[in-house]
């Protein structure tokens, strides 16, 4: 579709063009100017690494870092090791830049899935979509054990929501509410064979039915797992469990999936939190669970079918296996053998051998016979990550540390043999939580870069106020000891991280696909309405006092510089991009409206406001995409009711 010419140009190309050819500029008259500049890049320049981790300027990274943002509700995309922001991608939250959250195609993908309670609490506010999020953690769907590309999942604690979002376009294609459970935290997909579920952690606790009836009364209170079926995007089962559940990771074998709890004593205060010696590690058996739900043995609670995994039911579905009082991070070590459980209170990591897990169920062995080793690394440990060398890196957020061990000599020292698995260890700065190896949660799992996201910056920066950034870091741990060789200041306040390389990643567009399915929607309206959004158009549609205004872009215009609806009118604009060019994405903003959405090129964007006051309003390309940018604008006239 997309010709060398058109690949091959920049937009300072497009800028030099005169107004002259400016209107029907698009493909035919921007290829005709024959500029060659340079606009693709060029992935031989990747993967250039420097003793700092500096990328010189227009030389490209090695590899993609996919953050999660926290309370912003987005997702980020920096390039490692330059830690450079190289896109934002709205997921939870409302954008101005993009119109994320207010044109009509991100809020069907909102409303999918919401349940009544949640349109009625939305309604009520006047709203319709929650425009927040709490996004703590990131990850690519697997197959056989390795990243393929397809999709990127997250979890909204703040409103008990886990997103999917599209590895081609970037952009999210799925959000699912999930009923039942409250407050999804932890997020892993399965490894293996591929990611047929996508595993996610209630934290919260609150009555299985959570109608008030008995809302105060604790023991009535539960915490539910859930696995969520990649592809359908609906909850394909539940486990209800004992004590809550925090962080959560999935074998690579694709039998078990595993979450900490730091709340067995199902306390409601800190205090009553911390109580226990002992809280647990809760295993999931996912064959036994797809066993009963085959055989109909569970309960269908709002639309989702529900097993009972709690201690006192005895069942197939659930082990629990006690470790030291509130643990936190949960993660799989690419040798597929062994699962890293976060202290936290506990200056300790507990090592699990999930091929021991089987004698579990089969033999009710004792739960800790599972515990291969317990090294003592420093205070507060609470994510793991490794590489491709056998070493585990553990952050450690009371000692502002990092430190590098050796899980078999953790299990040699745990068995008796004089030895230190502590390899090294780095001071970073303040309280580290996530840290992530390149392709650590795979097999691929590499030995060169190590991010690691501290949650205060402190001193590190020049004071911004009061609200500090937080400092993601780089450290390089190719040799023996680890570097700590950059910051990266970053905005409220990325949890997790994964980095990938680029080479899993072949298929990401620069243009969209006309067909694209994230305005199917959109397009079948315009065919109900005799509009083929596919070219040139213009055309008022008026349905009531439902107006549709269909427009079309081409650098630097719209088709209809202006178009008249009546005070009151309910107004639909739906503007396609039929620019063909890489990076001429234009905008659509109606003055005075807060209205303002994104439309890449080829894509095609609706957004729907009421015209509540008579006048003029202008509407303009608010992405500068011409050296007639300022030009690009038109006129609503909204008509006195009765005029
Ligand atoms: S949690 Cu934030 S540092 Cu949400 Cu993965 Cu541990
Ligand atoms: Cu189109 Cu600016
Ligand atoms: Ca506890």
């Amino acid at each position: 579709m997309e010709t060398k010419e058109q690949k091959g140009l920049s937009r300072r190309a497009l800028f030099s063009m005169t107004a002259g050819g400016a209107v029907v500029a698009g493909a035919v008259g921007t290829a005709a100017l024959g500029i060659g500049a340079a606009g693709v890049p060029d992935l031989a320049k990747a993967g250039e690494k420097s003793a700092d981790g500096s990328v010189a300027p227009g030389k490209l990274d090695s590899y993609y870092g996919f953050w999660s943002s926290g309370q912003s509700g987005e997702m980020r995309i920096l390039g490692i090791p330059s830690m450079r922001e190289l896109m934002r991608v709205p997921v939870f939250n409302r954008c101005s830049a993009t119109g994320w959250g207010q044109t009509n195609e991100s809020i069907r993908i909102h409303q999918r899935t919401m349940t009544e309670k949640t349109r009625k609490q939305l309604a009520a506010n006047g709203k319709k979509i929650h425009d927040n999020g709490d996004l703590h953690h990131v990850h690519m769907s697997f197959t056989e054990g390795k990243y393929d590309g397809r999709y990127l999942f997250m979890n909204d604690k703040a409103n008990t929501r886990v997103a999917r979002v599209r590895c081609d376009v970037m952009k999210p294609d799925a959000i699912l509410e999930i009923p039942n459970a409250k407050g999804i935290h932890g997020l892993r997909p399965q490894k293996w064979p591929r990611t047929n579920y996508v595993f996610c952690n209630g934290e919260d606790e609150a009555p299985l039915v959570n109608d008030g009836s008995t809302m105060k009364d604790v023991s009535t209170y539960v915490n539910i797992f859930s696995a969520i079926d990649a592809e359908k995007w609906e909850v394909a089962w539940q486990v209800q469990v004992s004590g809550n559940l925090d962080n959560c990771d999935a074998d690579y074998e694709g039998k078990w999936a595993f979450s900490t709890s730091y709340n067995s004593e199902m306390g409601m205060t800190l205090e009553d939190m911390t109580k226990s010696e002992m809280d647990h590690v809760v295993v999931f058996n996912i064959a036994e669970i797809e066993k009963a739900i085959a055989a109909g043995n569970f309960k269908e609670i709002n639309g989702v079918k529900v097993l009972d995994g709690r201690k006192e039911a005895k069942s197939q579905f659930t082990r629990y296996i006690p470790v030291a009082n509130n643990p936190h991070g949960c993660n799989m070590a690419p040798d597929k053998k062994h699962l890293c459980i976060g202290g936290k209170l506990s200056p300790t990591v507990t090592v699990l051998d999930v091929t021991r897990f089987d004698a579990l169920f089969t033999d009710n062995a004792d739960p800790r016979s599972a515990v291969v080793a317990e090294p003592e690394l420093g205070l507060g440990p609470l994510h793991t990550a490794f590489d491709g060398r056998g070493n585990a890196y553990t952050s450690l957020f009371l000692d502002s540390q990092v430190v590098k061990w050796n899980i078999e000599d953790a299990i040699k020292a745990f068995s008796g043999e004089k030895i230190n698995p502590i390899k090294d260890k780095l001071d970073v700065q303040y309280q580290p939580g996530h840290l992530k190896t390149v392709m650590g949660e795979t097999l691929d799992a590499s030995s060169d870069w190590l991010v690691c996201l501290c949650k205060f910056s402190k001193d590190r920066f020049l004071n911004v106020g009061p609200l500090k950034p937080e400092n993601d870091q780089l450290i390089d741990i190719s040799g023996d000891k680890m570097v700590l060789v950059h910051d990266g200041p970053n905005f409220a306040e990325p949890h997790d991280a994964i980095a990938v390389a680029p080479s899993i990643l072949p298929n990401i567009r620069s243009i969209w696909d006309r067909q694209d399915k994230m305005w199917a929607e959109t397009r079948k309206q315009a065919e109900a309405d005799g509009v083929n959004i596919d070219e040139w158009t213009d055309k008022v549609v008026r349905d009531g006092d439902k107006v549709r205004v269909y427009l079309t872009s081409v650098a630097p215009a719209f088709s209809q510089t202006s178009f008249t609806v009546k005070e009151g009118d309910e107004v639909t604009v739906i503007v396609t991009n039929l620019d063909e060019i890489e990076d001429l994405t234009h905008g659509f903003t109606m003055g005075n409206h807060g209205v303002a959405m994104e439309i890449g090129p080829q894509q095609t964007s609706s957004v729907t406001f009421v015209a509540a006051n008579p006048g003029v309003y202008w509407y303009y390309c608010q992405w500068f995409c011409h050296a007639l940018h300022m030009e690009m604008r038109g006129r609503m006239f909204v008509e006195p009711k009765g005029a």
